[in-house]
């Protein structure tokens, strides 16, 4: 028998479990039952986290900050923000090593990645969830589909991501906008598809490369990204541009290998006594 599904009473406690299968409203249009958990990584991002907390909605279930062992107040300033936050410390180093650990840590069905130097408006979250409610797999924030932009990116960086992205359409047969960014959603059963291995500012595109290879529907969202507030970014273009070409190649190479796999051909194998 299906449950019913109730509304969610005004001021309920999100993270209580008597609200897991009931509708709370996200929009004025629009009321979801997934308990949503939003993922930031932060490293020495005290100053910045009270704009981003600020722009958060107050209907997401859960937020788990990774701490890069910041030597800031990045922690109490985020505990003091939010709460309930759940401040996790990160194994290795780098974003993608953040994210990852961050993944592991959400208990949400739907998971959103947030980066912690006000560059990202979470009024933007909605965008995202409402893909995903209405059939996407991987809600892919875009700062170059119609209605994103920009505010942070040199002219090196947007050449550097556009060939990039280049290349990932061409050799994988995406149709993206935008590659290297940080801003995107997605149903925590995507992370059993792709499996991520990776520790640098690769995160992003290897994550993009993998949800096509795996053949999940992914919706491009148009997002702003706002300049960072305080501080200074931890991206290289060039190191960081190059660790991203390698995980191209590396992705591109494994999808060879697994092309000619699955065209050998059984007898030819017995012929030459490698059948297994
Ligand atoms: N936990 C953790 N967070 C990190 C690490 N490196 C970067 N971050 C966070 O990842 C997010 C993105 O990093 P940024 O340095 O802003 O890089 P970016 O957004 O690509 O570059 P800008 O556009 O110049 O800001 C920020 O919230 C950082 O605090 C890390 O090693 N550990
Ligand atoms: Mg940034």
């Amino acid at each position: 028998m299906s449950s019913v599904l109730q509304p969610a009473a005004s001021g309920q406690d999100l993270e209580s479990p008597s609200t897991v299968g009931t509708y709370r409203p996200i929009s004025s249009h629009l009321a979801i039952t997934p308990p949503v958990s939003v993922v930031i990584p932060a490293m020495n991002e005290a100053e910045n986290l009270p704009y981003v907390f600020r722009t958060l909605p107050d209907w997401i279930h859960e937020v788990v900050l990774v701490d890069g062992n910041s030597t800031d107040d990045t922690v109490r300033v985020a505990r003091e923000l939010w709460p309930g936050v759940k401040v996790v410390g990160q194994r290795g180093r780098g974003k993608g090593d953040a994210l990852i650990t961050g993944f592991e840590a959400c208990s949400g069905d739907i998971i959103v990645m947030v980066d912690a130097d006000g560059s990202a408006d979470g009024n933007e979250i909605v965008s995202y969830v409402s893909a995903l409610v209405s059939g996407a797999d991987f809600a892919k924030g875009s700062r170059f589909a119609n209605g994103g932009g920009t505010d942070d990116m040199t002219f090196v960086r947007k050449l550097g991501n556009r060939v990039l992205c280049a290349l990932v359409n061409g050799k994988f047969g995406a149709r993206y906008t935008d590659l290297c960014y940080g801003y995107n959603a997605f149903w925590r059963h995507c992370l059993d598809k792709i499996e991520l291995d990776c520790t640098g500012f690769e995160v992003e595109t290897l994550m993009n490369i993998r949800v096509v290879k795996a053949g999940l529907r992914v919706q491009e969202i148009p997002s702003h990204e706002y300049l960072r507030i305080h501080g200074v970014s931890n991206l290289r273009a060039v190191r960081d541009g190059l660790r991203v070409l390698r995980v191209i190649l590396r992705e591109r190479s494994d999808r060879r290998a697994r092309h000619r796999a699955e065209r050998r051909s059984p007898m030819l194998d017995s012929v030459r006594g490698e059948a297994s």
